[in-house]
């Protein structure tokens, strides 16, 4: 069902600084910027490789509210890993058969994500305590 690792999110308190302490130690470059307001976040994804299956990427998030998702993240654990995005040919399709096993879905639909993604989250405490999002990504 997947078909790469996507992305790795990563929770930060400076999206600025972060962007440049992985340009210059990672020497990685930035594929886009954007804010997603309804994922209360301010966030980059660094490119990291191109596979067979697709790109695969670091997204660096900044909260733009402190009850968000990352800003309360954020005060609990710090700045870390915040999530795993596994790449995914059909959102629907893996939801509805992920849904299936029992696993809670914290999105039922897809929602937007970065660069015209289609994106889903599965809740933490059903996926062994990682939250995990399945990303369809634009066709190239
Ligand atoms: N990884 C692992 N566990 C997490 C977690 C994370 N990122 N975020 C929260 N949790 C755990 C908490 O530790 C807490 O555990 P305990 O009850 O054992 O203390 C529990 O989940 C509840 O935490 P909370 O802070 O009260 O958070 P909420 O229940 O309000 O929300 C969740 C949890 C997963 C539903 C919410 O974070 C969510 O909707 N996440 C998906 C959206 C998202 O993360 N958006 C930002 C990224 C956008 C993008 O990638 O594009
Ligand atoms: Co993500």
């Amino acid at each position: 069902m997947f078909t790469r690792i996507d992305h790795v999110g990563i929770a930060v308190r400076d999206l600025e600084k972060s962007i440049s302490w992985y340009e210059t130690t990672f020497g990685l470059t930035v594929a886009s910027q954007e804010i997603n307001e309804e994922q209360g976040v301010r966030e980059a994804m660094l490119f990291v490789a191109d596979g067979p299956a697709g790109s695969s990427y670091v997204q660096l998030l900044e909260p733009i509210r402190p009850d968000s998702p990352v800003g309360k993240f954020l005060a609990r654990n710090g700045e870390g890993v915040h999530h795993i995005g596994y790449g995914v040919d059909d959102v629907e399709n893996a939801l509805a058969s992920i849904g299936a096993t029992g696993v809670r879905l914290v999105d039922k639909r897809p929602r937007h994500g970065s660069m015209g993604a289609s994106i889903a989250f599965l809740h933490p405490k059903d996926t062994g305590g990682v939250l995990t999002e399945l990303v369809q990504a634009t066709r190239r």
